[in-house]
């Protein structure tokens, strides 16, 4: 089958192009980096199908971080490819044009970001363009999908470029050549939004921007999610739910080993959704319930941060505050994915430069970032106890990020790069792509969570029929209860805590515990182990070796921390 691939600068437009192409939904954001692994689809063209590849953006074929060596190694499978250029960044797109040109594989141009060029009165002369690479040149706008229709049918047009293999220096003064004969830049006066680009960017009004932006999400974000609790789940489990799952226990008698594996067991005669631990009682409130209104919002907060532009710019800002903890300030993306979703944190991390980097930002995600799931129950079962106890919770994780960042940066060899990252423009986020991008989070969500949930409130009830656990807890006390001072049950919630954070933290609400107790429980719980699929792609992003390490560094620091709590509160 014939293999296209969509290739480009990041943060081009191609996995926007991608998605029309091939009706596959891929996360597409307004920042460089967002595409770190390929996505392949289908289309039909002249009636054979064809296989469409979203790459990873990457501005030479000289790869400097992993994404980009996925990038200049699909280029040697691909047979016919699409380069996506920015058209309001000619000059700097059209290096990477240069040298893909130079490989000979047939080519065909979408300059995209069309309807921007407009705006940033760019003008841009196609027929010279055309005849002076060669090749197709399709003007494109993934935003309104103005040209797609034309880029598709262009496509067998594509030939292999004719073009003399260059030194970087002549290709620059190539580009620079064309530039000079394609391009026109008419002055204009500055929008209002370009001037709060700039105003976010500089230290001292950004970091107020940056503040009253992290504030507002987050306050945003709890209101959403408590409403959406109160208005919406928890009616609907309290006087749907509730009366037909108290009739089913009727049925099957109040009581017994099935009765309490599947409805879970009664509490004063009532069902309680996150004591009884059955599979249709707390299996189903877990997920639904108390996670899934938290998902919702951060998901809805994060997606309309990341299509204005945003989160570049934070970057940028907090790039010397990073620096001190061995990260490039670009890591600051990958840790607010994190407080979403620690799999595609640890995924987002392909974009630092170092391997280094890499090991730093991955281990301080699963260690000290809880996930949107686990910050949920955080709220949710702490928060019972009074908010200053979900501080100490927060106030606790973030001291370790920065402590033991500071330390992995002293110990560890090597230095951080310096930070080069490309700020893109402030965007009108389009509603459409924030809804889908939103919708495929949650679908992850539910499709990849729930399943786990209620595989765990299975095994908590295994654990608990044959008595496992005792025998476990019965070794485990002398750290569980001596150096954390817990209750010699949770050390269940701890190995629970190996497949979901969610059901782990609703685990440690069974047995009777003082706030001081919960605070630790939570805090332990966030920072040993993560959930098996971060464990799964830690493991794969590291290696054994390093993924044996973090895990280490993992282990002792959640024992210290705890322990710490423990004698302090
Ligand atoms: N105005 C305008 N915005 C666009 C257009 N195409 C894409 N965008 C926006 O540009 C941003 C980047 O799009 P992506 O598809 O994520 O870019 P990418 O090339 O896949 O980026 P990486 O995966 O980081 O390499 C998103 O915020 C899009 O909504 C366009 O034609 N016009
Ligand atoms: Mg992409």
């Amino acid at each position: 089958m014939i293999k296209i691939l969509l290739m480009g600068n990041p943060n081009v437009g191609k996995s926007v192009i991608f998605s029309r192409l091939t009706g596959v939904r891929v996360v597409a954001s307004n920042y460089p980096g967002t595409t770190v692994s390929y996505t392949s689809g289908f289309m039909k063209i002249d009636g054979r199908q064809v296989e469409i590849i979203d790459v990873p953006g990457t501005y030479t074929l000289e790869p400097t971080c992993e994404a980009e060596k996925i990038a200049s190694e699909m280029l040697k499978t691909g047979d016919i490819v699409i380069n996506v250029v920015d058209a309001t960044n000619l000059e700097r797109n059209l290096y990477l044009t240069l040298q893909l040109m130079e490989m000979k594989i047939p080519m065909i141009i979408a300059l995209n970001m069309w309807d921007d060029t407009k705006h940033r009165g760019v003008d841009i002369n196609l027929e010279e363009l055309r005849k002076i690479l060669g090749i197709p040149v399709i003007p494109t706008s993934g935003l309104t999908g103005q040209g797609i229709k034309e880029l598709v049918t262009n496509i067998p047009e594509a030939v292999p470029p004719s073009s003399p293999t260059r030194s970087r220096n002549e290709r620059w003064a190539f580009v620079g050549n064309i530039i000079d004969r394609v391009q026109q830049i008419s002055h204009r006066h500055h929008r209002w939004f370009e001037r709060l680009e700039d105003a976010s960017v500089k230290p001292r009004t950004g970091i107020v921007i940056a503040a009253a932006v992290l504030v507002c999400s987050f306050m945003v974000i709890r209101f959403i999610g408590e409403s959406l609790i109160s208005y919406l789940f928890d009616p609907i489990f309290n006087s749907l739910w509730l009366p037909a799952l108290m009739k089913l226990s009727a049925f099957m008698g109040n009581s017994g080993l099935l009765h309490d594996v599947i409805v879970g067991k009664l509490i004063n005669g009532e069902i309680n959704f996150v004591e009884s631990f059955g599979l249709l009682s707390s299996g189903l409130y877990v997920p639904f319930g108390m996670v899934l209104p938290y998902i919702i919002s951060f998901y809805l907060i994060l997606g309309i941060l990341e299509d204005i532009g945003y989160l570049p710019r934070l970057a940028v800002l907090l790039d010397t505050t990073m620096h001190k903890i061995g990260l490039h300030g670009f890591a600051i993306i990958p840790t607010l994915l994190g407080l979403g979703c620690n799999v595609p944190a640890v995924m987002a991390t392909r974009v630092l430069e170092s391997k280094r980097e890499r090991f730093i930002a991955a281990t301080l995600v699963c260690i000290a970032i809880p996930c949107a799931s686990a910050q949920a129950m955080i709220f949710g079962l702490v928060g019972k106890y009074g908010g200053q106890h979900v501080a100490i919770v927060y106030v606790t994780l973030f001291l370790v990020w920065i402590i033991l960042g500071v330390l992995l940066n002293r110990l560890l060899k090597g230095f951080s790069p310096e930070l080069l990252i490309e700020i893109p423009p402030y965007r009108v986020p389009p509603w459409g792509t924030i809804i889908q991008k939103l919708w495929g989070r949650i679908r992850g969500f539910l499709i990849e969570a729930v399943p786990i949930i209620l595989a765990a409130v299975l095994v908590i009830n295994i654990l608990f029929v044959f008595g496992i656990f005792d025998y476990i807890a019965g070794f485990t006390a002398p750290v569980i209860k001596g150096v954390l001072g817990l209750p010699e049950e949770s050390v269940t919630a701890i190995i629970i805590g190996l497949l979901r954070k969610d059901a782990a933290l609703g685990m440690l609400a069974l047995s009777p515990m003082t706030a001081k107790q919960m605070v630790v429980g939570s805090v332990v719980l966030t920072m040993s182990f993560p959930c098996v699929a971060t464990i799964i792609v830690l493991f794969r992003e590291l290696g054994l070796k390093d993924f044996m390490k973090s895990t280490a560094i993992m282990l002792t620091s959640a024992l210290a921390v705890g322990g710490i709590l423990n004698v302090i509160l």
